[in-house]
């Protein structure tokens, strides 16, 4: 099979590459490792900055996170026994929306299907070669049998843990990583939110977020220790950990709930640089990894994917190779902003081990300070909703 641009991955990164391309008249075929129904039982991203609405209105595939998707005006950070909102339309004019990344992926990949672009799912022993080269390929095993794509061009979007980044020779790439010594228990419950914006809370305990799927449907999150298991975490010590975690008007309107997942992510700040290597590029989560505090990374993976095409339409339509040879330059720039951003976001509400009473101090210090300098607020409202691109 020949096409002109392989892409490895159908998470957001993938698919939403592929809608950009079609748009413009590239053709493109995705592999992807797992099943659809596996992509979409991840529970993942909830919140989008409008750039990443505006992608998706651009391939067509906006009109259901419109309808249904929560337009979130400010944010509210909790600390010491009080809370306090940022308006973040009044400081940027914008907004950030609440729509799950399961919603994203399932509108991508309908507008995939109803466009009758192929994407081979349960693809084996996927592996770019020959990308320095004029002719790359993607070689993979499906149902048994081993298959060839060609193309003119790889996109690694297959996630922090794929095989484009790990085909690179090691003295091509030079990777940043930063490893936080807690993770983040999550759960989804059929139960209203406790508030109609997020509370990011840091407390004592450790850090605490209160977010939401849809005004029926919340999402909570508690720091915990990397050992944890979610088999030590029944439900009820759940919303008893989260409860101890958040203010008294919180608890008052928290309404509890079963579980309907629950899961355990590790926190890790990672940089892959460059993020070309001759005919393949990388994407989102394969390129960069930032923690989930400040809601950027399926953002990041949208930029990015917004870069990346624009780069290759200048490439068939105009003979040029000016985008494509900046890309990574480009993309890095505002992935490093992100992870900037989302370090320090995580450092001030996260308890952190060796931090001790000053260090709990000094959190709550520029917390307060955070939350009454007007320039202060500013800067943490335009990174929070998200830097031009
Ligand atoms: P993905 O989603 O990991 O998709 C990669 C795809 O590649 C496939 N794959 C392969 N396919 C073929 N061959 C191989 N060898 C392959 N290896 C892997 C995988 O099966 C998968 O389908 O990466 P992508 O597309 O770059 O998207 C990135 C986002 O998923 C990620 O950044 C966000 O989920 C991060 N994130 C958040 N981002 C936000 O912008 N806002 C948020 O509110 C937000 N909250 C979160 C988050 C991530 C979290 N966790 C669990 C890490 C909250 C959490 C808890
Ligand atoms: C989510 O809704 O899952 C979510 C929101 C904001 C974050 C992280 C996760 O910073």
């Amino acid at each position: 099979m020949r096409t002109k641009v392989a892409i490895i991955g159908a998470g957001p990164a993938g698919l939403l590459l592929g809608q950009l391309l079609h748009a413009y008249g590239i053709d493109n075929v995705i592999l992807e490792r797992q099943t659809p129904d596996y992509v979409l039982g991840r529970i993942r991203a909830g919140l989008l900055e409008e750039g990443t609405v505006e992608l998706l209105d651009e391939v067509g595939a906006g009109s259901r996170a419109h309808r249904e998707g929560l337009v979130h005006e400010g944010v509210e950070l909790a600390f010491a026994g009080s809370r306090h909102r940022i308006d973040l339309k009044a400081l940027t004019g914008k907004t950030m929306m609440i729509y799950g990344q399961t919603e994203v992926t399932l509108d991508l990949m309908n507008a995939r299907e109803a466009a009758g672009l192929t994407s081979i799912y349960e693809a084996a022993d996927v592996e770019p070669h020959d990308f320095d080269t004029d002719h790359p390929r993607v070689s993979y095993v499906k149902d048994g049998v081993a298959c060839e794509l060609t193309c003119d061009f790889i996109a690694g979007c297959d996630g922090f843990h794929g095989v484009s980044r790990a085909s690179v020779k090691p003295s091509a790439i030079k990777t940043f990583e930063r490893i936080y010594p807690f993770g983040w228990l999550g759960i989804l419950s059929e139960t209203p939110p406790v508030s109609h914006e997020l509370i990011y809370s840091n407390h004592a305990r450790g850090f605490a977020l209160c977010t939401m799927r849809s005004m029926r449907r919340s999402r909570h999150y508690v720091q915990c220790s990397l050992d944890d298991h979610v088999d030590q975490w029944p439900d009820e010590r759940f919303w008893d950990e989260l409860k101890r975690r958040l203010d008294q008007k919180a608890v008052d309107s928290l309404i509890t709930g079963p579980s309907i997942e629950k899961s355990i992510a590790p926190l890790r700040s990672f940089v892959a640089e460059p993020m070309r290597f001759g005919r393949m590029f990388l994407a989102g989560d394969a390129a960069h990894i930032v923690p989930p505090t400040g809601a950027k990374g399926l953002n990041l993976a949208a930029s990015d994917v917004r870069f990346l095409s624009h780069a290759l339409r200048e490439y068939y339509d105009e003979k040029s190779s000016a985008g494509i040879d900046d890309y990574s330059r480009r993309a890095l720039s505002r992935a490093w902003k992100a992870v900037r951003f989302s370090w320090w976001m995580t450092s001030i509400l996260h308890k952190f081990p060796d931090q001790g009473e000053i260090g709990a101090r000094i959190q709550v210090a520029e917390l307060d300070y955070l939350v009454h300098s007007r320039a202060a607020t500013t800067s943490l409202a335009e990174n929070y909703v998200g830097l031009p691109y």
